[in-house]
């Protein structure tokens, strides 16, 4: 008997518990005892029947991702399924919380498999660049079909007890004891009798997949995956089920995996996963945090709204504050349409809009705002506009609530010493939409008080966002990191590339869109209307916008837009007027390549990524990773700027920031004395 896995006898049933917190991954120490246990009870005649089940929160959330690159110590996940495989009496899953990855595939080795109903359970080993490499993807078609396994695996989002039992996952679900439950359901299959049949020999469902249906099924599948090998292979791994003896198309698994998890890709994947979560380990995260029960927003335009509503999908309560009436009245109308637009696609239900509706308080009197515990202005991006906001806040709101701005650019400190409690100031930028995109940069200012900082992240988690805390600079770490990457953009087109030549080397990349698609869909005048406000000039650009080619919402901007599409078309007005800027500037066009692109652009975002470590504004290289794989689409099968810039090597992107450097004279490109230092020595630390 280990610490790891009990046995208890309930009336002849052995209920063997996993207790490995705090999500009872199989680690190897897991493993060992019990494939022990197993073995013990297989040959046990005082045990009828066999319960595999789990302690604390959760059923088996995977394998241990942690031991993934090292040498696997035996009994490896497969040996445990195989052995399962041979018992002859019965073998069941009590599964609650999440039975994921290894932990379903553990569960296929049984012969049965009962759920709480609300538990999850899933095959996310996609999501980490992997497929299931435990088996799933032979068993899992045996039990729901090909084609709902094929979703299941390359979405890798789990399905509930309810739903797996609706799909023949689960054979019975439990509210209640699920312990209790589980040892009954298995001493009456004992007392019904065998034989019974393990997954591996159940071939039905697999027999009636339509062959051609399911080629088609994958082909839509690999146009979305953008570079990425996992959902490729879990494809090709669930077709072998299809196509292959069992034990062909389980070998073939075991090498499609072997290949994934010792590639870059996965290894990016692996990084993200814990790099998010060490992003929510802030200083002071174990203090007493401040209640929040009723969130305030200053402005209800479109960010405003957006923060609103990623609010009241957490389930708080919303305070929503405009200065009219009118302008009330319209961002209320706004955040209506967008929950009835998920409505209509499926993604929310009407009673659960109503639901979400009933949670806004609409006001145009700051006095309203005195019961929120946290209150976030979304106003026009003004020093002093924000600074007269702060000011009525801090008369309104009551004391210890938090006071955050959703400034992209401006000084954080510089608000927080407008007012008398600069200890309750901090930012909150959020990303547009605010209700979809998932990253949330948390400024901490220079006197933020630590439990406002910890209370705040905790709370980002609660309503699904990932939150990075960040220093106070110009742009903090995304935006000015955005500024570094599009620096060379429009050098490199008077140098003679094309706006269509640059998008497509960030595409094949993996990125979603290049610069200038991206700037057409966001709009150009935006940019514009922030250089005239800083005296900077963008020589082709701000033509352009002179031209009112905003983008995609004039149809025009660096493509041309036909009418009611947003697919782009390369522009002959927009390359002449390129030829036409670069000739005045007596610029000669050259062919540009797509490696150029790459390091004109990438190579300056990791060495901005460095400088912004170096003067403590992220906190750790992984930090930087997160906010541009969940803000800015960096592709996440590269891990983020500076897991990539590990990849490329920090010698080779020094050198090349070097000749940049030399050749053009810009300070872009002179590289980050801790980036030579990761070159000279291989350590970020001097
Ligand atoms: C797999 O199974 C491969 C097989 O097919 C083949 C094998 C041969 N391993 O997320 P949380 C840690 S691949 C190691 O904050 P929650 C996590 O880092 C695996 N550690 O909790 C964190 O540590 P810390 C397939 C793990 O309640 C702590 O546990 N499975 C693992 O918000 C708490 O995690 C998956 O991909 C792991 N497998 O969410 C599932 N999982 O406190 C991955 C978690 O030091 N896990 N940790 O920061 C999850 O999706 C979530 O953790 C879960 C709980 C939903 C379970």
């Amino acid at each position: 008997m280990s610490s790891f896995v009990s046995v208890a006898n309930a009336n002849g049933v052995a209920a063997v518990t996993i207790d490995n917190p705090p999500v009872n991954a199989l680690s190897f120490h897991v493993r060992k005892p019990l494939y022990e246990a197993l073995i013990a009870l297989r040959d046990d005649p005082a045990a009828k029947a066999i319960v595999i089940a789990c302690a604390g929160r959760t059923f088996v959330a995977g394998a241990d991702i942690t031991e993934f690159g090292k040498p696997v110590e035996q009994p490896e996940l497969r040996a445990i399924i195989a052995l399962l495989e041979t018992i002859a009496k019965p073998t069941v899953a009590a599964i609650h919380g999440t039975a994921l990855g290894g932990g379903l595939e553990l569960a296929l080795g049984c012969h049965f498999r009962v759920a709480d109903r609300g538990a999850k359970l899933g095959l996310p080993e996609v999501k980490l660049g992997l497929l299931p490499g435990g088996g799933g993807t032979v068993r899992l078609p045996r039990l729901v079909g090909a084609a709902k396994a094929l979703g299941m695996i390359v979405s890798g989002t789990p399905i509930s007890g309810g739903e797996a039992k609706a799909a023949g996952l689960v054979d019975e679900t439990f509210d209640g004891d699920l312990l209790a439950n589980a040892v009954r359901f298995a001493s009456e299959m004992a007392d019904r009798g065998g034989p019974f049949v393990p997954v591996r020999d159940r071939n039905e469902r697999l027999a009636e997949t339509v062959l051609a249906a399911f080629d088609a099924q994958a082909v839509d599948l690999a146009k979305k995956t953008r570079g990425l090998e996992a959902p490729l292979a879990c494809a090709d791994a669930v077709r072998n089920a299809i196509t292959l003896p069992f034990d062909e198309a389980l070998a073939a698994e075991r090498q499609l995996f072997a290949k994934l998890v010792s590639g870059d890709q996965s290894r990016a994947q692996r990084h993200l996963f814990f790099a998010e979560r060490e992003a929510a380990k802030v200083p002071g995260k174990d203090l007493q945090k401040r209640r929040i029960e009723r969130v305030g927003i200053v402005g209800a335009g479109t960010m405003g709204g957006g923060i609103a509503m990623a609010f009241a999908n957490g389930g708080f309560p919303v305070t929503l504050l405009e200065t009219s009436e009118e302008a009330l009245q319209r961002g209320l109308a706004m955040i209506e349409k967008n929950y009835a637009v998920s409505v209509s696609r499926g993604s929310l239900t009407e009673a659960a809009k109503q639901q979400r509706l009933g949670l806004f308080k609409g006001s145009a009197d700051y006095g309203d705002l005195a019961d929120c515990d946290l209150i976030i202005e979304a106003v026009f991006e003004d020093m002093a506009v924000k600074k007269e906001v702060f000011g009525k806040l801090d008369a309104v709101a009551k004391p210890g609530a938090i006071l955050a701005t959703n400034t992209s650019y401006l000084d954080v400190d510089a608000i927080a010493a407008s007012i008398s409690r600069p200890q309750d100031v901090l930012g909150m930028h959020f990303f547009s939409p605010a209700n979809v995109m998932k990253l949330l940069e948390i400024v901490r200012a220079g006197k933020t008080a630590p439990d406002a900082l910890a209370t705040v992240t905790d709370l980002a988690r609660r309503i699904g966002k990932v939150a990075v805390v960040v220093g106070v600079c110009h742009g903090f770490v995304g935006n000015r990191m955005l500024s570094a990457r599009g620096a060379e953009n429009e050098a490199l087109l008077l140098e003679g590339a094309t706006p269509a030549q640059v998008d497509k080397a960030f595409s094949d990349f993996g990125w979603p869109m290049g610069p200038f698609q991206m700037g057409d869909l966001a709009g150009l005048d935006i940019g514009w209307r922030n250089r005239k406000a800083r005296g900077q000039t963008a020589v082709i650009a701000d033509t352009l916008c002179e031209q009112g080619r905003f983008g995609q919402k004039t149809g025009r901007g660096w493509y041309r837009y036909e009418s009611g599409s947003r697919e782009p078309v390369a522009d002959p007005e927009v390359d002449a007027l390129i030829r036409a800027k670069a000739a005045e500037l007596g610029i000669a066009p050259r062919a540009i390549g797509a490696g150029e692109i790459i390091e004109r652009t990438l190579y300056p975002l990791v060495n901005e990524g460095a400088k912004i470590l170096e003067e403590g504004i992220a906190a750790r290289a992984s930090d930087i990773d997160v906010v541009w794989v969940n803000g800015y689409g960096f592709p996440i099968g590269k891990g983020g700027p500076m897991f990539w810039g590990g990849l490329e090597g920090a010698a080779r992107i020094v050198e090349r920031l070097e000749h940049w450097h030399h050749s053009t004279g810009r300070a872009i490109f002179e590289p980050a004395p801790v980036l030579r230092r990761l070159a000279e020595t291989g350590r970020w630390e001097g």
